[in-house]
């Protein structure tokens, strides 16, 4: 078997690049067979580098000539091998012209210049441009680029690349060109071009400035009706960078392009950004509540990428959360102030820290886990994390908790003083901080440098005679690949005091406690363990700590079940709250999968279903909240509270849970049904949206028990719906009904949704998605809905939509006993690998926590894992998950 790791790449090895390329003449003879580049470099040596040779990496390319300062270049006079040109004996300036042949139409890897519906795209983080053409492709060779396209005029009417349009015209033998040019420096990955057949929704737009700029939506012409929440969103994105940072749009057109085949959600080239049609196609006919927030998020972050990644770049791609951690974080933001009120921040916090510690703190605790900034890799690809974005959103976060809100824009502004068309590191963001804030953030450094989620634990004492309540907490932290033992963390802890009422006490604390809003006090944590001393308390408190999520961290500390009721109730800290509810749910659902595992009978206690009907029934809370708090931790979430996962009975115990909840709140949730039904008219924004989440988890809720009634409900809010997100909630929850009357109403509503929505690629994947994720669906039933004709493993959001739906969120079929589930991914994992490496390598990950698992299952996901490292013909993507999978 091979487990060998393929040559990997170390962050200590970094050399500054041996020639700095000042401008790149780059002209394109577009062809889906075979495309001509033919590219005019300026170089100039870099007095920095110890290399003499000039570099280039090239992939997949048909060189046909080289010259260098007009001379060419023979087989003598260059070495080409494993990708990588190199020149020796070159003066210190060169013009180097290069001619190469590319086959877009054969690219199924999407990297690079390819074909997606007949149209050509480009993608080039983070090694694609070396597809299209030699060239120094890392992040610290910035230059500034003029392109000339040129294309069959009516095939690709629409020519775009980076920066302004300066020229177009006709070339007499049906083709036509356009020249375009950025104004500013930038590094390879950032260069894009469409050539294509599409149509525009676009808009003058007034800076604050004054200046007027042009937005542009790039479609295919039957989605010009799905392309104004896009171009809302820009709008809105635009206006907040200039009010939260201060940062301008620095150019006169930016445009948008939607792509159906895509490996990822969008990305930021200067002044084209390229997206999938899943984050910029929107109406209420055929996108979601969370469709339409997600393209908010998405169209903010590539576009605040203009200044954190562009302006602003990376020095070598071991950096790579220098821009997307900030960018996320940058994101998160501008979402949560789009919404504007406390709880509505709250619950978009809420949602971004149960994708943290659903996914990121797995991977955290698995055979991929690595730092924020990495030391190693062998394919840049498959670092493209929950990591370095989420875990990364998190620090950056951290660092705005230190040294508050002003103190960060403060920092931000100095670092675009300082850094502003620069390519830098990790540590001069926390330089620019630290220096503008007159902090020391030293320490702060390893959460950079060591991977694996921190456990705090708190342990309290309450002293009625000297009336002083001591908070101690200690860190620790498990070894990860590469790392076995960890130094302590710097950790803000965000902590609050109840009285018995639940209101929050006034606080005084001098144990190194920085500010926080009113009483709420951030204590910093740096030692392994540290006492914290509040005075002046009058009567035995209840603890809120961690508020808002202060730190990516696991808190332990351990509460009765009335003080997380007291918490629920009333703790000021939404965030907090709502942690609550989930650690009153999680101890019972880890009981009751213990019971399940050991055929006990199950059985709830009412204080809980108590706790949940309080919440339900107050009005004066938010629905958006009250859906998460009555939304039960995942069975993912469920899975890594155990050493050793039985994924059945986690199932069987959540299911009984969800049963249990239904049964004693079905009053109530009938009445939340009826009460929070929306009007007609569809609007996305929080309030109509909070209404249909928690009408929607109620209706799911009801179908637990699914009798005629509840499934006739189901089926007359699918049948009248006026938007998907009524209409997919209520096929989900006919989907997963166990029932007779339910099976049949869910297979009618599937075909009618098929039929009424074909012509609607995104509207198809959440078809494929939905019977992926449902508990009906094994392996035999995946089996037949690859056969469907509207299948192929070639999209990315189709093979995604099905596959990636089973194996990674219908955990109870896919790790079915017989070792099925294993077997159909391995297959996939071949399948893909031949396609498209980076998708493949995605679902590799799928079992990245197989040594969770009981023996008898160890053994069939071994199997499973060799059969993937002994294929053929493996990519480097695939091959570095499934080594490290199994080292
Ligand atoms: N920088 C993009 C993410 C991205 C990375 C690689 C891609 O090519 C496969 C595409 C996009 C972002 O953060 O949005
Ligand atoms: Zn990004």
């Amino acid at each position: 078997m091979r487990t060998d790791l393929p040559q990997a790449i170390y962050r200590k090895d970094y050399t500054a690049p041996s020639f700095l390329v000042d401008t790149v003449d780059i002209g394109f003879d577009l062809d889906p067979i075979t495309t001509r580049v033919a590219t005019r470099l300026t170089m100039t040596r870099n007095p920095d580098s110890v290399n003499q040779n000039i570099v280039l990496n090239g992939e997949a390319l048909e060189l046909v000539q080289l010259r260098m300062n007009g001379k060419l270049l023979t087989k003598r006079g260059y070495t080409l091998q494993g990708g990588i040109l190199q020149i020796p004996d070159a003066p210190d300036q060169v013009v180097l012209e290069i001619e190469t042949l590319t086959h877009p139409e054969k690219n199924t890897s999407l990297m690079g210049l390819y074909v997606s519906n007949g149209n050509f795209f480009t993608q080039c983080e983070a090694e694609g441009f070396r597809k299209i053409t030699f060239f120094p492709d890392r992040p610290d060779v910035m230059a500034k680029y003029t392109v000339m396209l040129r294309a069959d005029k009516k095939k690709y009417p629409v020519l775009l690349s980076n920066g302004n349009l300066v020229e177009q015209g006709d070339l007499g033998d049906g083709r036509h060109y356009a020249k375009w040019e950025d104004p500013f420096k930038k590094p390879s990955y950032l260069f894009a071009l469409v050539a294509a057949k599409l149509v525009c929704q676009e808009e003058t737009y007034q800076l604050k400035s004054g200046r007027k700029v042009l937005l542009q939506v790039w479609v295919e012409k039957g989605n010009l009706d799905k392309t104004q929440h896009a171009m809302e969103s820009l709008k809105h994105s635009i206006r907040w960078d200039e009010e939260r940072f201060g940062l301008e749009l620095d150019l006169d057109r930016f445009m948008i392009v939607a792509v159906g085949d895509f490996n990822m959600g969008a990305m930021e080239n200067k002044g084209l950004n390229i997206f999938n049609t899943k984050f910029v196609l929107a109406n209420p006919r055929i996108a979601t509540d969370v469709d339409y927030a997600n393209i908010e998020s998405v169209v903010g972050h590539e576009y605040f990428h203009n200044w954190t990644g562009n302006r602003v770049t990376c020095r070598d791609w071991f950096q790579l959360s220098l821009k997307e951690g900030l960018t996320v974080f940058r994101d998160q933001e501008f979402s949560a102030d789009m919404v504007g009120t406390a709880s509505g921040r709250a619950v978009k916090r809420i949602e971004d820290v149960r994708l943290l510690r659903q996914v990121q703190f797995a991977e955290d605790a698995g055979p991929m886990a690595h730092p924020v900034r990495p030391d190693s890799y062998v394919e840049i690809n498959n670092f493209y994390t929950v990591t370095i974005y989420e875990k990364g959103a998190e620090v950056v976060r951290m660092v705005q908790t230190l040294v508050g809100r002003d103190g960060f824009r403060k920092g931000m502004d100095l670092y675009f003083a300082r850094h502003d068309g620069q390519a830098v590191e990790c540590d001069d963001f926390r330089a620019a901080m630290a220096d503008a804030n007159r902090r020391n953030l030293k320490q702060f450094e390893r959460w950079y440098s060591q991977a694996g989620t921190p456990q705090v634990k708190a342990e309290t004492s309450y002293d009625p005679l000297a009336k002083t309540f001591e908070i101690t907490l200690s860190q620790t932290c498990a070894a990860t690949p590469g790392q076995a033992k960890k130094l302590p963390f710097h950790i803000p802890v965000a902590v609050g005091l109840l009285d018995a009422e639940g209101k929050d006490l006034v606080l005084h604390c001098d144990d190194g406690a920085s500010a926080g809003v009113a009483g709420t006090l951030v204590l910093e944590l740096t030692k392994a363990k540290q006492t914290f001393r509040f005075t002046q308390v009058n009567e035995q408190p209840v603890p809120s700590l961690l508020r808002d999520f202060s730190a990516p961290v696991v808190l332990e500390y351990d509460y009765s079940d009335a003080e997380l009721a007291l918490l629920l109730a009333h703790d000021s800290d939404p965030f907090n709250r709502w942690e609550a509810s989930q650690r009153l749910a999680m101890r019972r659902l880890v009981k009751l999968t213990d019971a399940a595992r050991n055929n006990e009978q199950l059985t709830l206690d009412p204080m809980f279903i108590d706790a949940l009907r309080g919440v339900l029934m107050d009005d004066t809370l938010d629905p958006a909240f009250r859906e998460l708090v009555l939304t039960l931790p995942s069975e993912a979430m469920v899975a890594e509270q155990f050493s050793v996962v039985d994924s059945q009975a986690i199932h069987a115990a959540r299911q009984f849970m969800r049963g249990m909840v239904a049964q004693g709140l079905r009053t109530e949730l009938l009445n939340a049904y009826e009460t929070n039904l929306t009007p007609d008219a569809y609007s996305p924004d929080a309030e109509a949206s909070g209404k249909r989440g928690l009408k929607n988890l109620a209706l799911s809720y009801l179908l637990e028990w699914a009798d005629e009634s509840t499934c006739q409900l189901a089926l007359a809010q699918f049948d009248t719906a006026h938007n998907m997100t009524d209409r997919q909630a209520a096929l989900s929850a006919l989907l997963n009904a166990e029932s007779k009357a339910a099976t049949k109403a869910a297979s009618k509503s599937l075909k009618r949704f098929y039929k009424d929505f074909k012509n609607e690629p995104l509207v198809i994947d959440k078809w494929f998605m939905l019977q992926g994720m449902a508990h009906a669906t094994d392996v035999a039933a995946m089996r037949a809905l690859m056969t469907h004709p509207a299948f192929t493993l070639k999209n990315p959001n189709r093979a995604r939509s099905l596959i990636f739906s089973f194996c990674n969120a219908n955990p109870a079929r896919f790790h079915a006993a017989d070792g099925s589930g294993y077997a159909f991914w391995a297959e996939q994992v071949i399948a893909l690998n031949a396609i498209n490496p980076q998708v493949a390598a995605r679902l590799v990950r799928s079992l990245d926590r197989w040594r969770k698992y009981a023996p008898k299952a160890q053994e069939l996901m071994l199997l499973a894992l060799q059969k993937v490292a002994n294929s053929k013909k493996l990519s480097k993507d695939v091959q570095e998950v499934v080594s490290k999978s199994l080292a």
